[in-house]
C-alpha cells in the first residue's frame, strides 16, 4: 500500500504519546475504528492511518522552565494512505496537518513521499543548472542584489539603480517583494525597460545580469501576467509564495507557456515555521515543499543577517533543496538577509558554491553605492575561492576594503 509519512513533534504534560498518535492515525483517516463491524473493517483497511513508530525524547530543562512544568516530548510518525487524497499539496496537507495543527502543541518536522506520490509534482522547472547555463558561470556562488528604496519612485529612479547595481557585477537584481504594481513603476514597464538596461550594461561590459520582476495581484490573473511577462522578454519571477499558497506556485510552474525560473521569496512563512512547538519545519517548508512545487531559488533568512533562523534550520534548508531526490532538478539555496561582504568566507562555508549570497542593505549601503558594493561582493567571493583571506584580498579592491571598514569580518566558526 503506497503511504505517505509525516513525522511530528509533539510535547505534553502527561506524555501518553501513543494514545495520541493512535487518535491521530484514526482521528485524520477513518475515524472510529474497534467500533466497526468487521465488513466495513475489511472495507476501510486500506485507508486507515497507521502509527509508525514513537520515540520519547528526554526532558528537556529549557522547554520545561518555558512552559512552566514537567512536559514530555517525543517525535512521532504516521503514515497516511495515498488512497485518501488527490495528488496535491492542499490535500496532502490538509490530511496530515489540516485540524492536528489546532490541536495542541503539535510541529509538522518531514514528511516522506512514496516515489508514486512524487511523480506527481514538477519540481523546478531550469534548477541550479539551468540558472547557471542561462549566466554561463559556473564555478562559483553567484551574487544577487535586492532593489531598495523604491516604493512611491519612478521607473527613471528604478532603472538608474538597476543599472548600478548590474554594473558592480551582480547576477541577478530581485524586485523588493513589497513592490506591487503601481502608476509611477507598472509591472510591465519594469520587464520591458529593465531588460533595455541590462542589455546596455551587457553591450558594455560583457556581465550578464538577470531580473527577477515581483508577480503580484490577485491569484486568478497571475498566470495571465506571467505569461505577458514572458512574451515581454522578463528573466524570472520573484513570487510571495506564502501570501498565496505552494499550489499556486506549482501551477504557475506546471504552465507551459510559463517558461520562466521562479524565485519564491519567504514572506509571511515567519507566521508559519518558528515556534518549536508548533507549525512546519523550515527545512520542510521552505526546503522540501518549495522544490517539489517547482520553486528555482528558494531565499530564507540566513544564520547570522539581521533576520536570522539557526545553522541548523538553514542547511536543513539547503540541503532538501540539494539532495539528490527523485527526478527534481535542485533549487538554488538563497541564504539572505542583513548580508554584506564580510560574510562571505562563512556564507562559502556552510552552504557552498552551489548557492547565492543576496543583499540589499549590503549592496546599496557601500560607501561607494551599489556598484562598489557589488564589487565587494565579488572580490569577497574571488577571495574565499583563491584560499586569500578577506583583508589580504582588500589590498587589491578598494571596494572590499571599505566595506570591511564599514562592516567588519565576520569570523569564520567551524
Ligand atoms: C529573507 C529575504 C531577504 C530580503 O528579501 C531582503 O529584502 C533583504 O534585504 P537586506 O539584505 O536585509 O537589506
Amino acid at each position: 500500500m503506497s503511504e505517505i509519512v509525516a513525522s511530528y513533534l509533539l510535547h505534553d504534560n502527561k506524555g501518553n504519546f501513543h494514545k495520541k498518535a493512535e487518535g491521530i492515525a484514526l482521528g485524520l483517516t477513518v475515524g472510529s475504528w474497534t467500533d466497526l463491524p468487521l465488513l466495513d473493517q475489511q472495507q476501510l483497511q486500506k485507508h486507515k492511518g497507521r502509527v509508525v513508530s514513537v520515540t520519547e525524547l528526554q526532558d528537556c530543562e529549557r522547554v520545561n522552565g518555558y512552559l512552566g512544568g514537567e512536559i514530555k516530548q517525543a517525535i512521532v510518525k504516521i503514515a497516511y494512505p495515498t488512497a485518501n487524497f488527490s495528488r496535491d499539496l492542499p490535500a496532502i496537507l490538509v490530511t496530515v496537518f489540516g485540524k492536528l495543527s489546532l490541536d495542541g502543541k503539535v510541529k509538522l518536522l518531514d514528511l516522506d513521499f512514496p516515489d508514486e506520490l512524487l511523480a506527481q509534482f514538477p519540481g523546478p522547472r531550469f534548477g541550479i543548472e539551468g540558472i547557471r547555463e542561462k549566466l554561463g558561470v559556473y564555478d562559483r556562488p553567484l551574487v544577487m542584489s535586492i532593489f531598495k528604496g523604491v516604493i512611491g519612485r519612478d521607473m527613471t529612479y528604478l532603472t538608474t539603480q538597476l543599472r548600478e547595481q548590474a554594473l558592480g557585477g551582480v547576477d541577478l537584481v530581485k524586485d523588493d517583494e513589497i513592490l506591487f504594481d503601481s502608476e509611477r513603476t507598472p509591472f510591465e514597464a519594469r520587464v520591458t525597460e529593465g531588460k533595455k538596461v541590462l542589455n546596455e550594461v551587457y553591450e558594455k561590459t560583457g556581465h550578464r545580469t538577470l531580473y527577477a520582476v515581483n508577480l503580484t495581484g490577485r491569484t486568478f490573473e497571475l498566470k495571465e501576467k506571467a505569461r505577458k511577462a514572458g512574451e515581454l522578454g522578463a528573466d524570472a519571477l520573484l513570487f510571495n509564495v506564502f501570501a498565496y499558497g505552494l499550489d499556486v506556485l506549482q501551477a504557475l510552474r506546471e504552465d507551459a507557456e510559463i517558461n520562466l525560473p521562479i524565485m519564491a521569496h519567504p514572506a509571511v512563512s515567519g507566521a508559519l515555521t518558528p515556534s518549536e512547538f508548533y507549525g512546519f519545519s523550515n527545512s520542510l517548508l521552505l526546503g522540501k515543499l518549495l522544490r517539489l512545487a517547482g520553486a528555482d531559488f528558494s531565499l530564507f533568512p540566513s544564520p547570522y543577517g539581521s533576520v536570522a533562523l539557526s545553522l541548523e534550520d538553514t542547511t536543513g534548508i539547503a540541503y532538501e533543496l540539494t539532495r539528490p531526490v527523485y527526478k527534481y532538478k535542485q533549487t538554488f539555496p538563497v541564504p539572505s538577509a542583513g548580508i554584506h561582504p564580510g560574510m562571505v568566507p562563512q556564507l562559502v562555508k556552510d552552504f557552498g558554491i552551489d548557492s547565492i549570497i543576496n543583499a540589499g542593505g549590503g549592496v546599496h549601503g557601500h560607501p561607494d553605492g551599489a556598484i562598489g558594493g557589488g564589487k565587494a561582493f565579488r572580490s569577497a567571493i574571488d577571495a574565499v575561492l583563491s584560499h586569500q583571506t578577506l583583508s589580504e584580498k582588500a589590498e587589491e579592491s578598494k571596494e572590499l576594503q571599505k566595506a570591511l571598514q564599514l562592516w567588519g569580518t565576520v569570523e569564520v566558526k567551524a
